[in-house]
């Protein structure tokens, strides 16, 4: 590959053309029969992750963890959770993945940690504890008129309520922007930050890992003074905790530390790759240029939040294709003619299942609209991230209680609405709507291996799995019956990947992103350029036949890829779902 001077960008590394498949412990495949997935589970499964066309696993938190969030709540970061498997049984996968090939990344949660971590727990133990200040400990407002100590600040908790827990031990609040028991911890303090690095970042150096996702990477440097954040949202006292605690001053030079501990820290020159979760950064190319020795790459959120009020996640707002086209491309526009990087995912263990939001789920059009959007993905420039099950075109769980529900979002939301406004209350109809299209749950069922077997696969047939399963096992959509079939969703995915893979020069590293009919709201057309080559995808995102046109009146078109079998490649006329992709010239 040659490189072209205008386009920095487009410089080869093994992490913009791997294909990185994301794993949810919980969840992928469990090898003792306890109900929950594991170690070894995952290094059974490899060779099957390897077969896709992926060379690379990033695996979410498998740390020690009393699991209030998942993992994401780490009680200690240089041991496995015992229910995972041991340390070894890590050290084994990764050796495992990497004489496969494949590389391995690791999550690292380092804007909090449990309150079960040694760290929190001294610095909760009294007001001089010499780790006091690794945590953020300020004392109540006041006390209102039942003698309850009122929060620091006006800081809402991602996942619902006040940001901040009131501690008895020493009757002051700590900060804590996810779940009750993640508290913040204070990057100000650099004692503090190198414990980060040392235990979090360089324990799993040591072992061989080849970078990490980092979750919140926006989020460590918060407001200087902790001052209460403007009104955006007139309804509620509390106020969203971005205005404070994101893309604050000094975040750009705590990745710049990091990235050099990094970098210090390993000795055999193998080169590190970090994407960092910053959901909704203004400078997404000052975190990701080269020359500036931050992170690699990163998660914004634009595409995944349309449709979605910016004040609660749960309230749906109506949104067009157009909207969507243009957020999808804001996560790779700003690398063109850059020394930055760009992610394509449309799925993580935070987001409901694509088809379900951005296809059609419905038994007609599921298969085709699940292809559909494994051709746009594979088809736009960034390094791609496949979350487990996308590959066999996984839709959302239909019609479950409140009570099937598991993640502590919903049901913190829950219990607000139902202590609020009542169980039967239109704001708790509307919450429920909600869930049933956004809930980060749909992600996190039980990987269906077999439509057989009792649960299907993930566990043996006596256990009983953690979560329960997605009922779609037992329509088609598990890997045994796709491997099978030729025409499922998972064998199309191995052949868009590998269309990727031989054309990466226009897929992955392709520039000059062009929309065709913007206006479009059910076209999803464009090009993009590498050298002399053009790249064209026609893609039909509606469930009505749709004409398209071509880049240029006489551009000659020739086809590379289409998620029809019978497809009539020089015809005009696309069917519903249907996408193709061109070489144009
Ligand atoms: O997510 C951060 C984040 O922005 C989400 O919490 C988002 O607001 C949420 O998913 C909406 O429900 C990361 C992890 O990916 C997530 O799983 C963790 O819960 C969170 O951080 C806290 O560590």
């Amino acid at each position: 590959m040659t490189i072209s001077s205008e386009h920095p960008e487009t410089e080869p590394k093994w992490w913009k053309e791997t294909t990185i498949y994301q794993i949810y412990p919980a969840s992928f495949k469990d090898s003792n029969n306890d109900g929950w997935g594991d170690m070894k589970g995952i290094t059974s499964k490899l060779e099957y992750i390897k077969g896709l066309g992926v060379d690379t696993i990033w695996v979410c938190p498998f740390y020690d963890s009393p699991q209030d969030d998942m993992g994401y709540d780490v009680s200690n970061y240089e041991k496995v959770w015992p229910r995972y498997g041991t340390n070894e049984d890590c050290f084994e996968l990764i050796d495992k993945t990497h004489k496969l090939g494949m590389k391995f990344i690791t999550d690292l949660v380092i804007n909090h940690c449990s309150t079960e971590h040694a760290w929190f727990k001294e610095s909760r133990s009294s007001k001089t504890n010499p780790k006091r200040d690794w945590f953020f400990w300020r004392a109540p407002k006041g006390y209102d008129e039942h003698g309850k100590p009122i929060p620091p600040n006006n800081w809402k908790s991602f996942f619902g309520g006040s940001a901040w827990t009131f501690d008895e031990t020493t009757n002051e609040f700590y900060l804590r922007l996810f779940a009750s028991r993640q508290a913040d911890l204070n990057w100000e303090n650099e004692e503090c930050r190198k414990a980060i690095y040392e235990s979090a970042v360089g324990f799993w150096l040591d072992h061989g890992v080849d970078g990490f996702r980092i979750d919140t990477a926006g989020l460590y440097s918060k407001r200087p003074g902790l001052p209460d954040s403007p009104i955006f949202d007139e309804s509620s006292e509390l106020q969203h905790p971005n205005w404070g605690s994101h893309n604050g001053p000094r975040i750009h030079e705590f990745h710049q530390e990091l990235h050099k501990f990094m970098k210090d820290r390993v000795k055999d020159g193998r080169e590190i790759m970090t994407v960092g979760e910053v959901a909704h950064g203004s400078d997404n190319a000052l975190y990701t240029s080269a020359a500036r020795y931050e992170i690699s790459e990163l998660f914004s959120f634009g595409h995944v939040d349309v449709g979605t009020s910016p004040f609660f996640r749960y309230n749906k707002v109506p949104f067009s294709l157009k909207q969507w086209k243009e957020a999808i491309a804001s996560n790779f526009l700003f690398i063109n003619g850059t020394d930055s990087w760009a992610t394509t995912y449309i799925e993580n263990h935070d987001q409901p299942r694509s088809i379900s939001r951005f296809g059609d789920d419905s038994p007609k059009y599921r298969n085709v609209s699940g292809k559909l959007l494994a051709l746009l993905e594979c088809s736009l420039t960034g390094t791609l991230y496949i979350y487990q099950g996308q590959e066999l075109g996984q839709v959302n769980f239909k019609d479950w209680p409140i009570e099937k529900y598991e993640d502590v979002d919903v049901k913190t939301n829950y219990g607000i609405i139902k202590r609020e406004f009542g169980e039967n209350s239109k704001e708790m109809k509307k919450f429920l709507e909600g869930i049933a299209l956004i809930s980060r749950d749909h992600a996190r069922t039980p990987m269906p291996w077999s439509r057989e077997e009792t649960n299907a696969g993930f566990t043996g047939p006596d256990a009983k799995p953690w979560y329960f399963l997605n009922e779609s096992f037992q329509q088609g959509i598990n890997v045994e019956e796709e491997s099978k079939d030729g025409a499922s969703v998972l064998n199309f995915w191995k052949r868009a990947l590998q269309a990727r893979r031989e054309n990466k020069e226009l897929m992955v590293y392709g520039y000059d992103f062009q929309f065709i009919d913007l206006e479009s709201n059910k076209l999803f057309s464009f090009t993009k350029e590498y050298e002399s080559k053009t790249l064209f995808a026609a893609l039909n995102f509606s469930g009505e036949q749709t004409e398209f046109r071509a880049p240029k009146e006489d551009s000659s078109l020739s086809f590379v890829l289409g998620n029809y079998d019978d497809v009539d490649a020089s015809s005009r006329v696309l069917k519903p779902w249907e996408g193709r992709l061109y070489y144009a010239n």
